[in-house]
């Protein structure tokens, strides 16, 4: 096992790599911006190191920055958390020129599944479900009516480079696929600085499924059962459950076991998400992730398995300490995330919490890095906390939510709390009827 481990990100994300470190008896290295002196990863942790100023682009994405810290307080490992530096393959690849472990999959996994072309490519041959659509990239007008036509109208032209949504055009009919052609490569290319783009059949009202796995250096890979994350706002998902309340659980052995297989032959390594549309009873990949996610702690919940511990351990080339056969569901878990911002408008809200109070009780889990008197800075991510409830059933874990939600308080800043009070006794939440479309539209109804 790694005697010493940097957690190069901030927040909760650093605190939870925090935690399982401790367990684990692996000391700690925080690096941090100068935004972030009272973060409370970095009092937590066993050492700190300053990387920059509070711009991500001068400290958490600073890679010499990152590497020298590493390097002075000789850490053997490297757990990048979500988002910053956690899907770059360049300093996946840095960082193990270096001699030190990247916490995470192979360099080469990382760059395939960035690049949406490839990873369909690669997923598809190792027999996962595709949405229908373009083979490969199309580079012209002509090349996109063929596939178009070929697919079926509507279509989606997305950016090869994307994800996220950025760089994602609808042709409702063929009269509308030249501007969505354009567009797409437009913003692809001002977004990610590559163009390429490809087709698929558009999905109207899908549900987004994402099936979590993780695999170790000995040929063993489990697959932890689903994650319900259609509820979202402008892609950013806004609460999940685990299990989804739209499938069966034979839906969920045939899928899970489609996915290990695949994930198998694919020789990966880590933990991972593989991400699906669902409609009509039909799977379709749309990426795989190949970080922690934000909301992997409800999976955690429902199956007893600490992710991030395994994930650290399987690093370390140790095996799994578990069997595919000792996976098993307990409960219902939901995360609803506690954003900073104005409940209706979403505006951020940063500056001090004058107070807060944290829920607890049977079933309550709060991972958040925040506290009476911090102030939340204007640089980062306006997520403040998760609030994870799991019970025996859905009906008693959105019980159980109402409860949780009805105990916390922010006093100084403004929270997404309220949206969250009034979402639990929404009757079609309740009912779990619903799609990546129906948030949005409950928002809208609400003005
Ligand atoms: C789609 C789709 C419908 N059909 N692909 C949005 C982000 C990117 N990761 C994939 N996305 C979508 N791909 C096809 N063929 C609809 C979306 C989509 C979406 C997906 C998941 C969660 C929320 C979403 C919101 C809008 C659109």
């Amino acid at each position: 096992m790694f005697n010493k481990v940097l957690i190069a990100n901030r927040g909760e994300i650093a605190l939870r790599i925090h935690r399982a470190c401790k367990e684990l008896g692996i000391a700690t290295v925080a690096v941090h911006s100068t935004a972030d002196e009272n973060a409370m990863h970095v009092r937590l942790a066993d050492e700190s190191v300053c990387v920059g100023p509070p711009a991500p682009k001068d400290s958490y994405l600073n890679i010499p920055a990152i590497i020298s810290a590493a390097e002075i307080t000789g850490a053997d490992a490297i757990h990048p958390g979500y988002g910053f530096l956690s899907e770059n393959a360049r300093f996946a690849e840095i960082v193990n020129a270096h001699d030190i472990v990247f916490i995470g999959p192979t360099a080469e996994h990382i760059r395939v599944m960035g690049d949406k072309i490839a990873a369909k490519e690669a997923v598809g041959r190792a027999g996962i479900p595709l949405v229908p659509g373009s083979d490969g990239a199309v580079t012209n007008l002509a090349e996109a009516k063929q596939a178009a036509d070929a697919i079926g109208y509507p279509v989606l032209v997305k950016a090869a480079a994307g994800g996220g949504g950025r760089g994602m055009k609808v042709a409702m009919t063929a009269e509308h696929l030249s501007e969505a052609l354009s567009t797409a490569k437009a913003e692809a290319m001002a977004a990610f600085g590559d163009d390429s783009v490809y087709l698929e059949k558009y999905l109207i009202t899908p549900r987004h499924i994402e099936i979590q796995v993780i695999a170790d250096s000995h040929g063993n890979v489990a697959q932890l059962g689903e994650r319900d994350c259609s509820l979202q706002r402008r892609h950013q998902k806004v609460l999940e459950e685990a299990l989804s309340p739209a499938l069966t659980p034979d839906q969920r052995e045939e899928i899970g076991e489609t996915v290990r297989t695949a994930v198998e032959a694919l020789g990966y390594l880590g933990a991972g998400t593989v991400e699906f549309l669902y409609e009509n009873g039909e799977f379709y990949f749309i990426e795989m992730n190949t970080r922690l996610q934000v909301e992997h702690p409800i999976t955690e919940q429902v199956t007893r398995i600490d992710l991030v511990r395994e994930q650290i351990s399987v690093a370390a080339g140790n095996p799994l300490s578990f069997r595919q056969e000792d996976v098993s569901y307990r409960g219902h878990a939901i995360e609803c995330r506690i954003n900073a911002e104005h409940p209706r408008t979403f505006a951020p809200s940063p500056g001090e919490i004058r107070f807060f109070h944290a829920p607890g009780g049977p079933g309550v889990r709060f991972d958040s890095a925040v506290y009476t008197g911090y102030r939340i800075p204007p640089y980062y991510d306006s997520m403040i906390g998760k609030l994870i409830v799991f019970a025996d059933d859905r009906d008693a874990c959105i019980a159980r939510l109402r409860r949780a939600l009805s105990e916390m308080a922010f006093i100084g800043i403004e929270t997404t709390l309220p949206l969250f009070m009034d979402l639990v006794d929404d009757p079609e939440f309740q009912k779990g009827d619903y799609n990546i479309h129906w948030l949005e539209n409950w928002l809208a109804g609400k003005d």
